[in-house]
């Protein structure tokens, strides 16, 4: 089947962001947690750059699906080698799109499986609960990575934790998986 999905726009500024009020997906997580990763996959395209090294995404990158459905690309957090003035701006974009923006329909935050949840992560999650509860979803990504009995018992606690702790629901996937992001994208087209 072919994807409908195009690439929209790279946003540095927040008066330049799309003006109307088709409903808007984000994807945020710590650096190289794999958010391009998984928009590629759940778009069935290329349409997002992914880096081996982190740091790669450093604006708000929208992409459209025909008039009914956009997904935002966020710049991964967590990343230190990247120049304070730059970073200045762009957690200021992050903060007024966060506040301002009115058509935020869901926002997944991905959690790398074989690392689990990080400081930064617990915090991000408390501030967006505020703002945001019901429409926060977590994703274990790079569910393939984990090699052990193990290890996917971590994996276990983390989706334990993210049912009891957090109250959300999660999702587990890996972009080598078809049918993890199968999952992901029958609850994603439920936003239409
Ligand atoms: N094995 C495996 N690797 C993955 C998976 N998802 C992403 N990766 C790899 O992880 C690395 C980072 O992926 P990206 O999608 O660029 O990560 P990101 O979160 O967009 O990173 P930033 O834009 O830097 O914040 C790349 O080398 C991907 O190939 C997965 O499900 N399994
Ligand atoms: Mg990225």
């Amino acid at each position: 089947m072919r994807s409908d999905w195009r690439f929209l726009d790279e946003i540095h500024d927040f008066r330049k962001l799309p003006k109307d009020n088709i409903p808007e997906v984000i994807f945020w997580g710590r650096s190289n947690v794999g958010k391009s990763s998984l928009i590629n996959a759940v778009t069935k395209s290329k349409i997002a750059k992914t880096s081996k090294s982190p740091g790669r995404t450093r604006s708000l990158i929208f992409f459209q699906l025909e008039k009914k459905l956009r997904l935002v690309d966020f710049p991964g957090y967590g990343y230190s080698k990247i120049p304070k003035i730059n970073e200045y701006k762009l957690d200021k974009l992050i903060d007024e799109y966060l506040r301002k923006r009115v058509n935020i329909t869901k926002f997944f935050l991905l959690i790398d499986s074989r690392h689990g949840f990080k400081d930064l992560d617990n915090f991000i999650i408390k501030q967006l609960d505020i703002y945001f509860q019901n429409k926060i979803f977590l994703i274990f990504t790079k569910t393939d990575r984990l090699k052990n009995s193990k290890e996917r018992q971590l994996l276990h606690d983390l989706n334990k934790r993210a049912d009891e702790n957090f109250n959300k629901k999660f999702f587990n996937t890996s972009i080598k998986e078809v049918n993890t992001i199968i999952l992901l994208k029958n609850f994603l087209m439920d936003s239409l």
